[in-house]
């Protein structure tokens, strides 16, 4: 059994292979070299824990074992939310070695994703942690099963009951013989990424072991990890950036540490990098401007730390700036995205290539197009929308075939929906967005998805999601409304969001009341007009 998902045209397929881009290998190998090489060296610091990779090993073994013995393998799927804990990284080299294909959620998410992502992938495994206001009882899982045809086996990080604890599964070798029948196929779906997105529903990203392998060892060289390096994730583990840019993975990839934090707050990232003498981590750039906020106080704090990447969203020239004198490491620059494309700048490149660009594509076999309005390439160093092809990108959504013939082209490349220039040298900027998203701190909100659940307001006519600036997140939103109910307050419209149970970063930031929304030529909402008009409001608001 395998997943369908959109592949690769023959051709390029092969290229990939011929260059070595694609080795055929399992994810799980990466795991493999690191017990050839280095069973006892230090993979994950967690907490009081150190799991060495002998151990990584071990312990994702007990776990694939125990699940192929439940008759779980590949064309199988698992909806997957864990904390930045050691077992997330357990859990995912457990259920690659047992050929099931997870959804890694964020732990912000709450019923309205997760309950989407298990429409989509129709899963036959749960792992959560009772931590997690969901899972504090067994309603919202019992909601869940009721969808599904098949049973959905349950495993809880927290869990009393043994039948479902999540460390008794991992903890102990099983006895009896094991079906071995994973991990799925290199040119397979590894797992689901998720996207962004702009859309109404959260849609997810088939990644295979053959491109994600890929983006993973030729980050782990652009950004010259070695088995000294001590990576610091303090991002939602789950996310592609924290993961594979080069991430945990490119870490374990080389052999190198991961330590985990629960946020990026800086005093507990302080603290990390000091007692685990941290050689690098990767951060969104709401995250970095509190670091340069805090970091003049605690001297001395950060000085193992080498390289700090800062991704996600658009990071000002000014604050790029001030990285290596204020928090004394090199700064990267990445521009990247789960459906596959990333840009580094590269660590020997000039500082104004540094402080100025988002970076060049990882691989020579990336494919940039940049178009304007009229469809056409722009010129150098003029904007136009992103599209892009290449051995570890996306060829489509997940089961959504409308939406991916709005993003590629009939050649393959996929338009990310970011505005960019091109320098001669081939570095991109990011200088804006065509796609209908906000993007709260490294945070991406689908205007449409929010719109649609506030619409299910009784009192709700009309509604729209726009970007407003914030000094501390670079964006935020607001939903303007339009409503019949002179009355309506923003505090009912966000108990509504939360009792739908969207996420909380989801939540608009603030709301604005209005008679009509205004239009496009077209007959769109025209957002850009809308976000002058809030920028003027919110600027003389005092
Ligand atoms: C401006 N916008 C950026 C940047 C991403 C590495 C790093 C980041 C992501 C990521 C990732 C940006 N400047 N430096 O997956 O592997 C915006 C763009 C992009 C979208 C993708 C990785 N870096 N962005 O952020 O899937 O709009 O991935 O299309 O979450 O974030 O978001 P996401």
């Amino acid at each position: 059994m395998t997943i369908d998902f959109q592949h690769w045209p023959a051709g390029l397929a092969g290229q990939y292979r011929a260059n070595g881009y694609w080795i055929d290998q399992p994810l799980t190998r990466i795991l493999k070299d690191q017990c050839r090489l280095r069973p006892s060296a230090p993979a994950i610091l967690c907490g009081e824990r150190s799991v060495s990779y002998g151990e990584l090993d071990q312990l994702s073994s007990n776990l694939a074992a125990r699940l192929a013995l439940q008759g779980l393998g590949p064309g199988d799927t698992a909806l997957v939310q864990l904390p930045n804990l050691a077992e997330f990284y357990i859990v995912f080299f457990a259920l690659l070695k047992a050929g099931i294909a997870p959804v890694n959620a964020l732990f912000s998410h709450r019923q309205h994703e997760l309950t989407s992502y298990v429409q989509q992938i129709r899963p036959k495994l749960l792992i959560a942690s009772r931590q997690h206001e969901l899972f504090k009882t067994d309603t919202f899982i019992g909601g869940l099963q009721e969808t599904l045809e098949q049973p959905l086996r349950v495993l809880l990080l927290d869990e009393d009951a043994p039948e479902t604890s999540l460390s008794l599964w991992i903890g102990r070798t099983p006895e009896g013989t094991v079906p071995d029948h994973g991990p799925t196929d290199a040119g397979d779906v590894a797992f689901f990424q998720l996207s962004g997105g702009s859309t109404g529903t959260p849609k997810l990203i088939p990644r295979t072991h053959n491109d994600y392998d890929y983006s993973v060892r030729a980050s782990a060289e652009i950004c010259g990890l070695t088995p000294e390096t001590r990576f610091l994730c303090a991002l939602p583990c789950g996310h592609n950036f924290p993961l594979s840019s080069p991430g945990a993975l490119g870490v374990f990839h080389a052999g190198g540490c991961v330590v985990l934090s629960p946020s990026p707050e800086p005093l507990t990232c302080f603290e990390l990098i000091r007692k685990h003498r941290v050689t690098m981590t990767g951060l969104v750039p709401s995250a970095v401007n509190l670091w340069l906020q805090t970091a003049p106080a605690h001297p001395g704090a950060l000085d193992s730390l080498k390289l700090l990447q800062v991704g996600g969203a658009h990071f000002p020239e000014s604050h790029a700036r001030q990285v290596p004198d204020v928090l004394g490491c090199k700064l990267q620059q990445v521009f990247g995205m789960a459906e596959g494309l990333v840009n580094y700048t590269r660590l020997d490149d000039p500082d104004e290539i540094v402080f100025t660009t988002q970076g060049r594509p990882i691989s020579p076999a990336d494919e940039i197009k940049i178009v304007g309005e009229d469809g056409k390439p722009v010129t150098d160093g003029e904007a136009g929308r992103l599209a892009t092809r290449g051995p570890y990108t996306f060829r489509g959504y997940y089961q959504s075939p409308d939406h991916n013939a709005d993003v590629f082209d009939e050649d393959g490349f996929y338009f990310s929906g970011d505005l960019v220039t091109r320098t001669t040298d081939g570095y991109l900027r990011v200088v804006g967005r065509v796609k209908d998203q906000i993007n709260r701190g490294g945070e991406k909100i689908a205007a449409e998805e929010v719109e649609s659940l506030l619409l299910l307001h009784p009192d709700v006519r009309e509604a729209a999601l726009v970007a407003i600036q914030d000094p501390s997140l670079g964006e935020k939103s607001c939903a303007v409304i339009v409503t019949a109910d002179a009355g309506l307050k923003p505090v009912a419209l966000r108990r509504h969001l939360m009792a739908l149970g969207v996420a909380d970063y989801k939540l608009p930031d603030r709301f604005s009341f209005t008679d009509a929304i205004p239009l496009t030529a077209f007959g769109k909402p025209d957002k850009k007009k809308l976000r002058a008009e809030l920028a003027q409001t919110f600027s003389l608001a005092p």
